[in-house]
C-alpha cells in the first residue's frame, strides 16, 4: 500500500479517511493497526500566538539532521470558522514541508473526547507510514492541552513574555504536563523575570522539568531543544510500553460506551416504555430519577 511507502498523497487520504468517514476508517485500522503504537508522540502546546509553528517549523529541520522522520499534526481551532484567517500573521508551517518532512493541519471538533477519537488514529497512519517522531501542535486552554498529553509521549508547553503568559497561566494547571518547558521569544523584553518565574513553579517539583529558553527569531535555544527531544525519545521508549497498554484500556472502554450509547440511543423511541415514563414525568405524577431508573431497568432486561 502507499501509505506504507510513504507517498504524500495516500498519506493524506488516509487520514481524511480517518477523520471523516468512519466506515472505511474501520477497514483502513484493519490494515495498519499491527504497525503502529511504535513512535514517540511529541505534543506541544501553549497560548495562541506563542510560536509553536515557528518553532515547529526549525525544530524538524534539526531532528532530521539527528536522523529521525518526524511528522507534524496541527490541530486548528480556526480552520472551520474563519478559514485559518483570523490572525494575520500566523505562520504556515512551509519551511520545513521542503525537507521531506509530512505536515499537515486538521481541524478541531470541539467536543472533549472528539479530539482524540481521530487524533489516535491519524498518528496511526503516520506511524505505519514510517514516521518518527509525531508532532502534535494545540492551541488550547485547560482540557484540550490536558488532552493531549495524555495521547503524547513528551509534552512541551510554550510560554512567551509576550501574549501575557503570567504566572497565572503558568499555575492554571499547565504545571502537572509538561516534560520540557520553553519560554520562546526569549529576544524580547521580560523573558528572564519569566524563566525564574517558571523555574519558581515548576522546576522544583519532584518530576524535574526540563526548561529552556527559545528564539525563533535568534535561532537560539532550538538545536538544544531538538536535541534533548532526540535523547528523551529514546529514554521514554521504555515506559511508552507500560502506558500503550493503559491508552488501550481507555480506548476499548470508550468505544464500547460510545457503541452502547448509540444503540441505546436508537432503542429509547422504538420502545414504547420511554415515552409512557416521559409522559408521566411531563405531567409531574412521577420524578426523573424515578422515571430514568424505570426505563433503564426495562432496556437491560
Ligand atoms: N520576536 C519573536 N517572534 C516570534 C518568535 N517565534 C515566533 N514569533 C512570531 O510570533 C508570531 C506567532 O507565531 P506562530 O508560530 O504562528 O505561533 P503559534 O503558537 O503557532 O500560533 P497559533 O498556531 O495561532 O496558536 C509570528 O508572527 C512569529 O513570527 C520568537 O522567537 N521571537
Ligand atoms: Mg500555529
Amino acid at each position: 500500500m502507499d501509505v506504507k511507502k510513504g507517498k504524500r498523497g495516500a498519506i493524506a487520504k488516509a487520514i481524511s479517511i480517518v477523520e471523516n468517514e468512519p466506515k472505511k476508517a474501520k477497514k483502513l485500522l484493519k490494515k495498519i493497526f499491527k504497525d503502529s503504537g511504535n513512535s514517540i508522540v511529541i505534543g506541544i502546546v501553549g497560548s495562541a500566538g506563542s510560536g509553536k509553528s515557528s518553532l515547529i517549523n526549525k525544530t524538524v529541520i534539526e531532528l532530521k539532521k539527528l536522523g529521525t522522520k518526524p511528522a507534524v499534526l496541527a490541530i486548528d481551532p480556526t480552520s472551520h470558522i474563519t478559514g485559518g484567517a483570523m490572525l494575520g500573521d500566523r505562520v504556515r508551517m512551509t519551511e520545513s514541508t521542503d525537507s521531506g518532512t509530512y505536515i499537515r493541519s486538521i481541524a478541531s471538533r470541539g467536543a472533549t473526547g472528539a479530539i482524540s477519537r481521530s487524533l489516535r488514529n491519524s498518528i496511526r497512519v503516520l506511524e505505519y507510514s514510517g514516521f518518527n517522531p509525531i508532532i502534535i501542535e494545540s492551541v488550547g486552554a485547560g482540557q484540550t492541552e490536558v488532552e493531549i498529553s495524555n495521547i503524547a509521549d513528551i509534552t512541551v508547553v510554550v510560554f512567551n513574555p509576550n501574549t501575557g503568559d503570567s504566572i497565572q497561566t503558568i499555575k492554571a494547571g499547565l504545571t502537572e504536563i509538561g516534560d520540557i518547558y520553553l519560554v520562546n521569544k526569549s529576544d524580547l523584553s521580560g523573558t528572564n523575570q519569566l524563566f525564574d518565574a517558571v523555574l519558581d513553579y515548576i522546576g522544583d517539583t519532584e518530576r524535574n522539568p526540563i526548561i529552556l529558553k527559545t528564539s525563533v527569531k535568534k535561532n537560539t535555544g532550538i538545536t538544544k531543544f531538538a536535541k534533548i527531544l532526540k535523547d528523551m525519545m529514546i529514554s521514554k521508549k521504555k515506559s511508552k510500553k507500560e502506558k500503550e497498554q493503559e491508552r488501550l484500556e481507555a480506548e476499548l472502554k470508550d468505544i464500547v460506551l460510545n457503541n452502547l450509547k448509540e444503540k441505546v440511543d436508537g432503542m429509547l423511541y422504538s420502545d414504547k416504555i420511554f415515552p409512557k415514563y416521559l409522559k408521566k414525568l411531563q405531567s409531574k405524577s412521577i420524578d426523573p430519577f424515578e422515571a430514568g431508573d424505570k426505563i433503564t431497568k426495562s432496556l437491560l432486561k
